[in-house]
Order: structure tokens, then C-alpha cells, then sequence
């Protein structure tokens, strides 16, 4: 299964679109992919050919699903991959060049400064769990009325309506998109509830529709959440987990990857990681990170690479 990302890694390399992104370094570009992997017997896309730290993509989705959006908490637990957009936001509005080292331990330390300058506005976890709704009040105004709870919403509709065709999570909320520090990556979750053959369990397929993807960095950290979310959401709903499919819109490799990407298209896949979930909490809002234990990862050494902001 790893062979799949290997391989579109080396097909963008060699045949992507070169173009200027965004961020100025420049990429290396397809637009329209897919992958699909069997999460059945515990199996995890976890890459082999770099170490992922599955931790962090572990502490990263636990903390999208408390709804916080202030990367404090993350930075607390050591968890640093958000800490470059909320940095860029303070040098760039005050003018301020603050190392991000400093930068990211006034955050640690500093409560007021982490409220002031750590959110990252209205970003995945405001979406999942608390989507603002407003309701028509009198003279053509509106109030707030009570946020949705997606994620609560989805597991619901697993139980009581698995042949449901929406069953989805969304991270795209238009309106509120120009307030986010980065507009959502991965941005569409859509569940599907297969009935099992007679005496099988139903299995819980997903999709995960990316629009944009860093191959290098981001992806082998948004498949591993993608499947563990697809876990996490089996268990609760007592279903076994079956396929996962990844489909990316503009999927690209960052021309300063490229050391990155040479090496680890030297090296074989390794073995066959699992995940085995050790508590069974009483509702998807209560993992900890104790409850997850990986088994039969043995992966190649990590691979240092700059992450384009
Ligand atoms: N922006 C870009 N350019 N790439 C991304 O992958 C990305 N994300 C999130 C938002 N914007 C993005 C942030 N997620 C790493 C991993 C995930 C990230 C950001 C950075 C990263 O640097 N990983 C390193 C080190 C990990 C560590 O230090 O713990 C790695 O080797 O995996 C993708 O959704």
C-alpha cells in the first residue's frame, strides 16, 4: 500500500506542472489523485520509507477535536507543526522579527500573549464541532444561535442511519474562510457504512477529499489522521473499519524537497504497521493519546525538510 504513495511521489517529480505557488518556493504539481488503503486486522497507512511522527498527527487531530483553534495546547505538548502561521501573522502585523523559537515560547509562558497571537482563527476544530449557525431575529437581524456539532452530528447518523449518503464532516465554511490563517487543506470527510456479509460486522468506509497537498510533509501526516478519525469514529459507532480513499486536488512536491524526496525514493517499504486502540472511551470527544498504541513500525530514519509557510 505504501507503494502508492511512493509512486505518486515520483510521478509528480518527474512529470508535475512546475509552477509558483503561494508561498514563493515554487512546486512541482498534479491536480487529481487518488489512494486507496484496506484499514481492516488494525492496518495503517503509516509511511516506512521516512519516520512520521504518528504522535503528533495524534495530538494534532485530538486537539481539532476539543474545537480549540489556539495553537497553546499543541505547543504545551511539544507539538510545533502549526507554530510557523500564527509566528508570520505577529512579525508581519507588528513588525516585531522575534525569532520563532522566542516567539513560540512566549506562547508556553505567556497566556495573554498566546490568546493574543497564538489563534489561528476559525480553523478546522471551530468547524467540526461548533459551525456557527445564525437564526433571523426582528428588523432583519440575526443572532447566533447554537453552533453544530459535526462530529457529534456524524456519529449519531453512523448509528441511527448508516445507509445514509451524508455522512460528511466539513472544514470549508465560506463565509468565515478570510478570518482562517490558512483556509482548510483537508477539507471534506465523507463516511460510508457497508452492510457486512451475514455474521460480518458493517465496515465504516471514508473518503478524504484534499484540495491541496504537500506530498513530502503533509500528506503522510493527513493519512495517518484520516484513518485514525476513520478508527476512532468505527469504534464508536460499532463498525469495523474497512476502506479509506484519499483524493487530492493540487497534490505537490515543494522544489526545496528535493533531498527529501531523492532519499526516500531510495529506500523499500518496511513491514506492516498496526494501530490498536487499548480504551474504548465512552464518546469520540474522550481519547488521550495513552489510548493509542502503534505495533510492527520499524521505519527508515527521518528525513529533515523545511515546511513552505
Ligand atoms: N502547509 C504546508 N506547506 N505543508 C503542510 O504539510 C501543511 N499542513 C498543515 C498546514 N499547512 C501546511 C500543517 N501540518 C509538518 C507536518 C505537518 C504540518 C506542518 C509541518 C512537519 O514539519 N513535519 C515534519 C516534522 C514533524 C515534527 O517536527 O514533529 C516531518 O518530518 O514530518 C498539512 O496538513
Amino acid at each position: 500500500p505504501e507503494q502508492q504513495y511512493l509512486d505518486l511521489m515520483r510521478h509528480v517529480w518527474l512529470e508535475g506542472d512546475e509552477r509558483v505557488d503561494r508561498t514563493g518556493i515554487g512546486t512541482r504539481s498534479v491536480f487529481g489523485a487518488t489512494l486507496r488503503f484496506d484499514l481492516s486486522d488494525g492496518a495503517m497507512p503509516l509511511v516506512t520509507t521516512k519516520r512520521v511522527y504518528w504522535k503528533t498527527a495524534t495530538r494534532e487531530l485530538l486537539w481539532f477535536l476539543t474545537g480549540e483553534t489556539n495553537i497553546r495546547p499543541l505547543v504545551l505538548q511539544g507539538v510545533k507543526i502549526w507554530n510557523e502561521w500564527p509566528h508570520a501573522r505577529y512579525v508581519e502585523q507588528t513588525g516585531d522579527d522575534l525569532p520563532l523559537d522566542d516567539f513560540v515560547a512566549r506562547i508556553a509562558g505567556d497566556e495573554g500573549f498566546a490568546a493574543q497571537w497564538g489563534d489561528l482563527g476559525p480553523v478546522y476544530g471551530k468547524q467540526w464541532v461548533d459551525w456557527p449557525t445564525y437564526r433571523p431575529v426582528a428588523g432583519g437581524l440575526f443572532r447566533k444561535g447554537r453552533g453544530v456539532n459535526q462530529i457529534a452530528e456524524l456519529v449519531d447518523s453512523l448509528r441511527m442511519n448508516p445507509g445514509s449518503r451524508r455522512h460528511i464532516i466539513e472544514g470549508w465554511n465560506v463565509a468565515e474562510v478570510p478570518e482562517m490563517a490558512l483556509p482548510p487543506c483537508h477539507k471534506t470527510y465523507q463516511f460510508h457504512v457497508s452492510s457486512g456479509d451475514t455474521g460480518e460486522m458493517a465496515k465504516l468506509n471514508g473518503i478524504l477529499y484534499q484540495r491541496s497537498c504537500d506530498i513530502a510533509l503533509g500528506l503522510p501526516f493527513n493519512l495517518w489522521s484520516a484513518a485514525l478519525l476513520q478508527r476512532m469514529l468505527a469504534e464508536q459507532a460499532d463498525l469495523e473499519p474497512g476502506e479509506l480513499v484519499w483524493m487530492g486536488g493540487d497534490t505537490h512536491l515543494y522544489l526545496n524537497h528535493a533531498h527529501l524526496i531523492a532519499e526516500q525514493l531510495s529506500r523499500e517499504p518496511r513491514g506492516h504497521p498496526r494501530l490498536e486502540i487499548v480504551r474504548r472511551p465512552a464518546s469520540i470527544f474522550d481519547y488521550r493519546i495513552e489510548d493509542f498504541a502503534v505495533h510492527d513500525y520499524m521505519p527508515h530514519g527521518a528525513i529533515k525538510a523545511p515546511v513552505a509557510v
